[in-house]
């Protein structure tokens, strides 16, 4: 996977990137980072990509000739165009399904943007997916940009070091994770629930499927219509 990054502040990017599990899936060369500075592609020796808003308002719009003359610059480096996600919360929110799609892809364009945002023509013409992470306004699409490699990156065979662990986690049959414990057995007089100390694989197994349900009914309860049930957990529901 080779991601592409277009923004005011690659070292942000590259920073974020370069450290912990996405950092050695850089190192192994199961992804790639391009984190590519737009104020390169301006055009004027004062490196200018902001202006005012036709129309009046307030702050500065970036402006469409960097924009595009960075992305023209990734198309050609790779021979063809590739999807180019725009982070706005205008866009429509990441969930683990999209990460799933997007991890199909040879190449991935970020545009983040930044002030007031993006004059509206250059988006029409490259962005083929508006995505936004929540609810909420964030000064630039760095950190988003960034939430979306880290989901994508874990997807990726080799990634991660136990390849089971992507399965059995929250969101698989969209359910939330199970409780986990490590040594010691008691800590400050709590115990660590005797069925995990007791060796019957069977039964631990279905102690943490119970947990699961138990917790998503409590944490997520919006989560239970779409969770993928067996007759056994339904059972266990009605009990
Ligand atoms: Cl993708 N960008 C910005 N600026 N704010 C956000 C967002 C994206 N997603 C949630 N808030």
């Amino acid at each position: 996977m080779n991601y592409h990054v277009l923004t005011l502040f690659p070292e942000m990017i590259t920073n974020g990137v370069n450290t912990s599990i996405t950092g050695r899936a850089i190192d192994k060369k199961l992804i790639n980072l391009n984190a590519i500075n737009i104020r390169d592609f301006s055009g004027n020796k004062h490196g200018q990509v902001d202006d005012y808003p036709y129309g009046g308002g307030a702050g500065m719009l970036m402006q469409p000739g960097p924009v595009y003359r960075s992305y023209e610059s990734v198309v050609e480096k790779i021979g063809y165009k590739p999807r180019v996600i725009y982070l706005t919360p205008q866009g429509e929110t990441f969930n683990q399904s999209m990460a799933e799609d997007f991890a199909k892809e040879k190449d991935l364009v970020f545009l983040c943007g930044h002030y007031e945002g993006i004059d509206e023509r250059v988006l029409e013409m490259i962005v083929t997916d508006n995505v936004s992470i929540g609810d909420y306004v964030l000064t630039g699409g760095e950190l988003p940009a960034m939430v979306m490699i880290d989901t994508i990156s874990r997807l990726i065979p080799g990634v991660l070091n136990n390849n089971v662990s992507a399965e059995f986690e929250s969101f698989n049959d969209n359910l939330l994770e199970y409780p986990q414990y490590t040594r010691p057995d008691t800590f400050m007089d709590k115990k660590v629930p005797p069925i995990l100390l007791s060796g019957d694989h069977a039964k631990v197994d279905k102690w943490r499927r119970e947990q699961s349900i138990i917790r998503t009914i409590k944490r997520r309860p919006d989560l239970m219509e779409k969770a993928n049930l067996t007759k056994e957990d339904i059972k266990f529901i009605e009990k």
